[in-house]
């Protein structure tokens, strides 16, 4: 008798794909084209092997009304072309697998696809008073688009002169957004237009604007009424009535640095500051576009410099502003001459000065002492932390790497200052009395060297009484 060795009759249907997302990778949930509709799905599984799949697609979940069921072969990822697909409308891809053994499996079917090939569009409402003059300037940003924006929308406007000013722009509610800028003392007077951005969830950008297409800026002010020009970073300049006769235009702006360049490198008894730019030039023009240089009767200039946190020291240089002051630029000179009678306001982080004649100005740090390394100073001598910090000047401005190494009378060092931590910018020193670990350093005498890369070493004494 003989017996085949036997055969497996398997009547189980494969496994359905393992999912299955509409277009060529991740779920999407957008269709960006009115013909074609792409998805691709994961495998399905038989002991028998899989034969090949099939894909269909409805206008509801498991439906075929779009295309019916299509071998796609062993190809888990398809593109439909050649259909014709309706703007806003959502489709569902489906997708089974045929086995070796003649079955079929459970049909996979995606969450849908919205056809959307259409940008979204925008209208502005301004807000401000118009013309809008200078300072901050509000508006509405209403967003025209079916589906729903994958990002903030961005709104500009762009003035007469061609400067190009972004609104900072928050959404209020439904399809509108707020929009906030500033009309600063140098934007050109004359009409602005807006540019707007705005991208939906499939893709499509749209930069159309169907109404607010325009605004008008006018910056100037009446000369008998006098008045304030502001920028927004807090520079300001007020004009008393009656010193201009007319109507004028004030413009406070800044300037490429090298401009500088000469008068800083004759300027020795000041120094600009190294991160932040606090020079700006100010001027006033009649509306003939005449400049006027002089006035009979001072006028306000204020400067401002920024110390978000409040530690008396303007952010970033981290230089001490009561060290600074007001200079301004001595065309004959060719160099910064500080500016007599300036005020400090400490509580705005601002200065401010009368002057007569117009020109550049800027916060510049004055210097104490000549920069050599003999000319270490420390101060005050002895020093009670309780009341203040301990200063040691002299270190150039220039070298890039001061170190400043503090030690007690037992030769124990207690603290080493560097750029960052005791040492601004400029190279001036503040020792604030405290140990490498934060404990207060004790009375005693104490002994400090400087170590530069440029300018060699330096050494010192002083007391500490608390
Ligand atoms: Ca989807
Ligand atoms: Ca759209
Ligand atoms: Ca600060």
């Amino acid at each position: 008798m003989i017996n085949s060795n036997g055969q497996t009759v398997n009547t189980a249907p494969p496994s359905a794909p393992l999912f299955i997302n509409d277009g060529l990778a991740a779920d999407t949930k957008y269709g960006s084209s009115l013909n074609s509709l792409s998805a691709n799905w994961g495998v399905a599984a038989h002991p028998g092997g899989i034969d090949h799949y099939e894909y269909s697609i409805g206008t509801a979940s498991g439906a075929v009304d779009v295309a019916g069921w299509t071998n796609s072969a062993v190809s888990r990822s398809v593109t439909k072309a050649g259909l014709s697909l309706t703007e806003g409308s959502t489709y569902y891809f489906s997708a089974r697998a045929y086995s070796n053994t003649g079955h079929y499996s459970a049909v996979a079917v995606s969450d849908g696809q919205r056809v959307d090939v259409t940008s979204p569009t925008a209208s502005v409402v301004v807000l401000s008073t118009l013309p809008a003059g200078n300072g901050s300037f509000s508006a509405k940003l209403i967003v025209t688009e079916a589906g729903e924006l994958s990002s903030t929308p961005a709104l500009e406007f762009i003035t007469s002169g061609g400067q190009a000013v972004p609104l900072s722009v928050a959404w209020l509610t439904g399809s509108t957004w707020t929009a906030v800028g500033f009309i600063e003392s140098y934007h050109s007077t004359g009409t602005a237009s807006f540019a707007v951005s705005a991208v939906d969830g499939a893709g499509n950008t749209g930069t159309a604007l169907t109404s607010g297409i325009t605004f008008n800026i006018d910056t100037k002010l009446d000369g008998a009424a006098g008045g304030t020009m502001s920028n927004s970073d807090g520079f300001s300049m007020n004009v008393p009535a009656g010193v201009v006769s007319g109507d004028f235009f004030i413009s406070i702006s800044t300037m490429e640095p090298a401009q500088n360049n000469a008068a800083d490198a004759l300027s020795p008894g000041s120094l600009k500051l190294n991160i932040n730019d606090l020079v700006r030039d100010f001027s006033v023009k009649d509306i003939f576009d005449n400049p006027i240089h002089t006035f009979f009767t001072p006028t306000t200039i204020t400067l401002a410099y920024p110390d978000a946190d409040s530690d008396g020291r303007i952010d970033g240089d981290n230089v001490r502003a009561d060290l600074t002051w007001i200079y301004w630029l001595d065309e004959v000179a060719g160099r910064w001459m500080p500016v007599e009678g300036t005020v400090r306001h400490p509580e705005s982080n601002t200065m401010t000065a009368g002057v007569t004649h117009l020109s550049r100005y800027s916060i510049r740090k004055y210097v104490l002492s000549s920069l050599k390394l003999p000319s270490l100073k420390v101060y005050p001598n002895p020093c009670d932390f309780n009341k203040t910090g301990l200063n040691i000047t002299g270190i150039p401005p220039d070298e890039t790497a001061p170190e400043i190494y503090i030690y007690n009378s037992a030769g124990e060092l207690v603290r080493t200052l560097r750029h960052g931590d005791g040492i601004d910018s400029l190279n001036a020193v503040l020792w604030d009395g405290k140990a490498k670990g934060g404990n207060r350093a004790a009375s005693g005498l104490y002994i400090y060297f400087v170590r530069t890369e440029k300018y060699g070493k330096g050494s010192g004494k002083f007391l500490v009484l608390w």
